[in-house]
């Protein structure tokens, strides 16, 4: 029996409803790679979530070969990277030009660099069985209780955790929150909260998601615009848990996420910036940040609003750049914002 083609409300402008033709639907429909992940699983966000930025999850390796009549456009549109593109790594912060752009600290409040890792071997978040899940939280805590020096901290675990201190370290932004539609949709909340939990520093400078979007989330983040420092802890940090925990790795696509958009480097380097009159003029914003290949988010993540003039300003391109490349971005863009906002 054949599925059914998904409807798409007239202003759609997910990058599933763009390259989902029913030519290519009657193709995937009924493909399952396998680890048992069906195509109706892969484009069921976008399908739920209409306001979806791409709408597709990959839930194990298989499945950017197996749907690659879909993905491969997708990925190509949001990255700009083809099928003759190859992707090259580049963790060395001392190829990094990113002196602080906001020294007397007017515009920039925070600073935070994040990697998505998943654990060779095993299927992507989507794609995971309960006990693959508990499996990758003991071997990634395990490894992370390891850590010394700047990067020694504590794993805790989502079960039990204090509903307070959930709330608090969310509020924070240090925390990923509960209940994301998304994630849902993608069978990424599947056994809630079980197997998930964050690691920390007693600074809270550098932090570790375990089995949120992706299995790890490794972040650096501090107050102030001091890219350099977040960008060097953050290396320190891949380097150090790598010694333990194999990565899943592909050698045209770089490090292999659960979302297309985080292919490659995987690398999201973001500010919290003050903008309020530029922000006005959100064409005149979105021109600079287009120019300079970034994203415009709200100040509680994705899919969130901007508050007072303040937003998260982000490479948008991930893979088929280094991650050099990807703060480099980040960086020349925000120059840019900085700039315009004082001329306003
Ligand atoms: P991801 O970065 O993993 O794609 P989100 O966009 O959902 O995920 O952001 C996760 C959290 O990180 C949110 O609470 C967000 O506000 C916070 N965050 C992102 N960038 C910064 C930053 N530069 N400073 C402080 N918090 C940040
Ligand atoms: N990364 C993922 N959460 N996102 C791109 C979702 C979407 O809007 O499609």
């Amino acid at each position: 029996m054949s599925a059914t083609f998904p409807k798409f409300d007239s202003d759609c402008s997910s990058l599933l409803c763009r390259y989902l033709s029913q030519q290519t639907f009657s193709v995937l429909h009924d493909k399952v790679t396998a680890s048992g992940y069906t195509f109706l699983q892969a484009i069921n966000s976008g399908v739920v979530n209409q306001d979806s930025g791409v709408g597709v999850y990959a839930g194990d390796a298989e499945s950017y070969t197996l749907f690659a009549p879909l993905f491969d456009p997708i990925i190509a549109d949001y990255h700009g990277f083809s099928s003759t593109d190859t992707h090259c790594s580049n963790l060395n912060p001392e190829k990094l030009f990113a002196p602080d752009p906001d020294p007397d600290a007017k515009y920039i409040l925070s600073t935070r660099i994040r990697v998505g890792r998943n654990v060779a071997g095993m299927p992507l978040g989507p794609g995971l069985a309960a006990p693959q899940r508990k499996s990758i939280e003991a071997q990634v805590a395990k490894s992370l209780t390891n850590l010394s020096g700047e990067l020694a901290g504590n794993y805790y675990s989502l079960t039990g955790m204090d509903e307070t201190v959930r709330n608090q370290l969310i509020a924070d932004h240090f925390l990923f929150k509960a209940g994301d539609r998304f994630l849902e949709a993608a069978g990424l909340n599947r056994d809630w909260p079980a197997g998930r939990g964050i690691f920390h520093n007693l600074q809270k400078t550098f932090l570790v998601w375990v089995n949120e979007e992706d299995q790890l989330r490794i972040i650096s983040m501090q107050q102030g615009g001091d890219l350099e420092v977040v960008f060097a802890r953050l290396v320190k940090a891949i380097r150090e848990i790598e010694k333990s925990v194999s990565f899943l790795f592909d050698a045209r696509l770089g490090y292999l996420t659960s979302c297309p958009t985080n292919l490659g480097t995987a690398m999201r380097a973001s500010v919290h910036i003050r903008l309020p009159k530029l922000s006005l003029d959100m064409v005149d914003f979105k021109r600079i940040t287009d120019l300079h290949h970034l994203q415009i988010r709200g100040i509680h993540g994705e899919h969130s609003e901007g508050e007072g003039g303040i937003f998260d300003i982000s490479n948008k391109r991930r893979l088929g750049v280094t991650e050099v490349e990807c703060v480099q971005d980040m960086y020349a863009g925000v120059v840019a914002l900085i700039q315009q906002e004082k001329v306003l």
